[in-house]
Order: structure tokens, then C-alpha cells, then sequence
């Protein structure tokens, strides 16, 4: 049975193509540093917004009809959707997807039930992947759509609760290691708070932290190599939410011992959102040597939510690309499609063209962001802008050797520093010369 019937594999056309549904930029075996653009980016569909949201909104229904079975029991109707997801992948050339355990399949009345209906679904997955080699990029547990976690799921001030959560983790970890996921991510929906008159922070981010230890003890037990991400968030659901960013997540791995198993899934929308952009929330990963993968989408700058549009900013994604060239890449991870089409595209094939539109704009900004590494002066100048600590008493200073009586002697002996411009516009023109 097919599902997206007139729609072929979509194949690299180059740049001059004018099939929509072909690639212009994204020719998978190209190399770029040394690799090539299917491993650079590893690119995944979110199995969430690609074949569960159906277009809903606070204000109306779904408006987009599924060309797969919702009649028929939860697992005929979850493999029915399973079947049609792989068909969609392999005919965009996406190698990986993402999912949350009840993406697959809807969750049971019971755990019991719930792991039995998990595990019909990984043996239906393992076959798909199996013919198709697509691969699982990460998995997750879902903690924030029950309305048992209303109150936060690792961070909830009922340990009931909390023991629930780390039941449903179990669970999924067990489904993402079936399935021979490469990551796990933790992303914490509800993990935050709404007023610290009811809430006791101190003791929930303790609680946190043991969660997250017992699940990646759990994991490493059974043998899991991969990488543990946390996608940071600043807010919503929750208004203050205790993963804002990768700085504030840094610190919370670091303080509680999670520094050597946990690396960050950075989400563009989530970044922006924290008052960031997405190229500073990557750089920041990537000095802790956190970089992991990314969550590819983008918000809107005329509102402040989580709009989860498919990433069209090539400037945007160009300069992140760099950073990714600069950290030598993701650790782990890759480029998820954590991104939705409109409530208003309706038709199968704009699931096709979200895609198309943001795999080509990152093989275009990466592409883009190697010729301003290799063939413009950019590194140079930027190199040259610290030229004064790579000698002297510069360099002393770097290696910690002077103390503030001595800098405050140097400082005497030259009297007013004389003044370097930044020269942030050439930067700028740089950069763009490249698109
Ligand atoms: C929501 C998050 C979510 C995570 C996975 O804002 O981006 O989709 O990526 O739970
Ligand atoms: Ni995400
Ligand atoms: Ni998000």
C-alpha cells in the first residue's frame, strides 16, 4: 500500500532545478570537511509533528486528514502510521527519526499495557528499519501532555508521580535500546514552576538530578553507549522552566555530576525564545564541549512562542553552520526536523516540501559557512583581533602568570590603549559575499 501516492524519491538536482521536489544544495555524498553531508547532519524527522499533530490549535481542530488508519485497534492503527512514516522518510533520504514513546503508538490504561503496546511497535519498527536502514536518532519519554504531570513529572512534589515518570522513562529507554537508538533526550516540558509561593526549588532540582542519575544508571547497566541530551528551554508549558538555556543547564549537570553521560540537543526556537540566538546557545555548548544535536526549526519574530516553523533563514543557519564547522560537529546528535507545517497546509505534499526547504537551507548555510572558513579572510581577522595574548605578555597573562600588581604595571607602561575597531559591518558583508 502506498500512502503518498505521485510523490517520488526525492533526489539532488542541483541548483538550476526547477522540481520543487528535488534537492538544490543537499547532494548527500558531497564532502564538505573532510565528510560527507549525510553524516554532517544526520538529518531525522520528528515522528511528533510529522505524523501525530494533525493541525489542532487552541482556537480549532486538526484540519489535516491523515492518509493513514485511525479505525482499527491502537497497534493496527500505530503500525498503519508506522508504515506510512517510513515510507515518507525513505522517499525524502532522511536516515533517522526521533520519537516519543507515545508518538509511536497511544498509551495504554496501564503501564502494563503500555509497555505491551511498546513493544508490538519496536518489533514493527525493527523490520521497517531493518529493509529501509533508517536509524533512530533519539528517542524520549513524554512527560508533559498526561494530566498527571500537570504538576512537573522528575520535578513533581508528589513522589507518586515522580515514580510514575521514572517508570514511563524506563519504559522508553527500554524501547529507544530495542531499537538501537543512538541518544536519548530528556526534555523537561513540565519540569519548572509556576509560582515559588507553592514550590520548594532547591528540593525539585535535587529530584531532578537523582532522576536523571537512576535513568542513565539504568541505561549504562543495559549497556547503552550512546549520548544523554537535554534540550534546554526557557519557558512554556511551565513559565520559569529549570532547563532555560545551555548555560543554566551547563551548570546543572556540572553541579550534580552529570557532565561526563549528558551533552545538550540545542533547538533553534528554544534559543530564541531565551532571548538568545541559536548560534550563541551552539557556541556556548560547544566551550563546555556539549554540542550534541540540534532540534532544526525556527519561532516567528513577531511573537513570542514556540511556533516550530520549518527553518527558512539562510544567514541564521550560515552562521550556525560555522560554529558546527569550528566545534568539529555534533557530538552524537544531528539535525532533527523538530518543526510543523501550518494548520493551513493541508495537503500531503507540503510535508514533502517542509522538508526539501530545510534540508537544502542547511546544506546551503554548510556550504556557505566552510567557503567563509577556507576562502575569506574572516578566520584570519578574527585570529588577528587576539594577535595580543599570543605573545609576550599577553600570552603570560593567558597562562595565568601575572598578577594584578604586575598587569597594573604594564598597564603604566603604555599609557592609553590605543583604539581597534570591531569592524562588525565588514564581518557582515563577509559572511554574506558567501550565500
Ligand atoms: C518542545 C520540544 C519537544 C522536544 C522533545 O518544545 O521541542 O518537541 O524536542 O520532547
Ligand atoms: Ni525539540
Ligand atoms: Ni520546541
Amino acid at each position: 500500500m502506498t500512502y503518498f501516492p505521485g510523490i517520488d524519491s526525492i533526489v539532488y538536482e542541483g541548483p538550476e532545478s526547477d522540481n520543487p521536489l528535488a534537492f538544490r544544495f543537499y547532494d548527500r555524498n558531497r564532502l564538505i570537511a573532510g565528510k560527507p553531508l549525510s553524516e554532517h547532519f544526520k538529518f531525522a524527522c520528528a515522528y511528533w509533528h510529522t505524523f501525530c499533530n494533525s493541525g489542532g490549535d487552541p482556537f480549532g481542530a486538526g484540519t489535516r486528514s491523515f492518509p493513514w488508519s485511525s479505525d482499527g485497534d491502537a497497534i493496527s492503527n500505530g503500525k498503519s502510521k508506522m508504515d506510512a512514516a517510513f515510507e515518507f522518510m525513505s522517499k525524502l533520504g532522511l536516515d533517522y527519526f526521533c520519537f516519543h514513546d507515545y508518538d509511536l503508538i497511544d498509551e495504554g490504561a496501564t503501564l502494563v499495557e503500555s509497555e505491551h503496546r511498546l513493544m508490538a511497535m519496536t518489533d514493527h519498527a525493527r523490520d521497517l528499519m531493518h529493509s529501509t536502514g533508517i536509524k533512530v536518532l533519539w528517542g524520549t519519554a513524554n512527560l508533559f501532555s498526561h494530566p498527571r504531570y500537570m504538576n512537573g513529572a522528575a520535578t513533581n512534589p508528589d513522589f507518586q508521580v515522580v515514580s510514575r515518570a521514572a517508570a514511563q522513562v524506563k519504559l522508553a529507554l527500554d524501547a529507544t535500546m530495542r531499537l538501537d537508538g543512538e541518544n536519548y533526550v530528556f526534555w523537561g516540558g513540565r519540569e519548572g514552576y509556576m509560582s515559588l509561593l507553592n514550590t520548594d526549588m532547591k528540593r525539585e532540582l535535587a529530584h531532578l538530578a537523582t532522576f536523571l542519575h537512576k535513568a542513565k544508571d539504568y541505561a549504562r547497566n543495559q549497556g547503552f553507549q550512546g549520548t544523554f541530551f537535554i534540550e534546554p528551554k526557557p519557558c512554556e508549558p511551565s513559565k520559569h522552566q529549570y532547563d532555560y538555556d545551555a548555560a543554566t543547564v551547563i551548570g546543572f549537570l556540572q553541579e550534580y555530576g552529570l557532565d561526563k553521560d549528558f551533552k545538550l540537543n540545542i533547538e533553534v526556537n528554544h534559543a530564541t525564545l531565551s532571548g538568545h540566538t541559536f548560534q550563541h546557545e551552539l557556541q556556548v555548548a560547544s566551550n563546555a564541549g556539549m554540542l550534541g544535536s540540534i532540534d532544526a526549526n525556527r519561532g516567528d519574530n513577531q511573537n513570542g512562542w514556540d511556533t516550530d516553523q520549518f527553518p527558512n533563514n539562510l544567514y541564521e543557519i550560515t552562521e550556525a553552520m560555522l560554529v558546527l564547522l569550528r566545534s568539529g560537529g555534533l557530538q552524537g546528535g544531528g539535525v532533527n526536523f523538530d518543526a510543523k507545517v501550518r494548520r493551513n497546509s493541508t495537503d500531503p505534499v507540503d510535508l514533502f516540501h517542509a522538508h526539501v526547504g530545510g534540508m537544502d537551507l542547511f546544506a546551503r548555510g554548510l556550504i556557505a559557512a566552510d567557503r567563509v572558513l577556507q576562502s575569506s579572510p574572516l578566520e584570519a581577522m578574527r585570529s588577528e583581533r587576539y594577535a595580543s595574548f599570543d605573545a609576550g605578555k599577553g600570552a603570560a597573562f593567558e597562562r595565568g602568570e601575572l598578577s594584578l600588581s604586575e598587569l597594573h604595571a604594564h598597564a603604566i607602561s603604555f599609557g592609553e590603549p590605543a583604539q581597534r575597531s570591531g569592524h562588525q559591518e565588514l564581518y557582515e558583508n563577509i559572511l554574506n559575499r558567501q550565500l
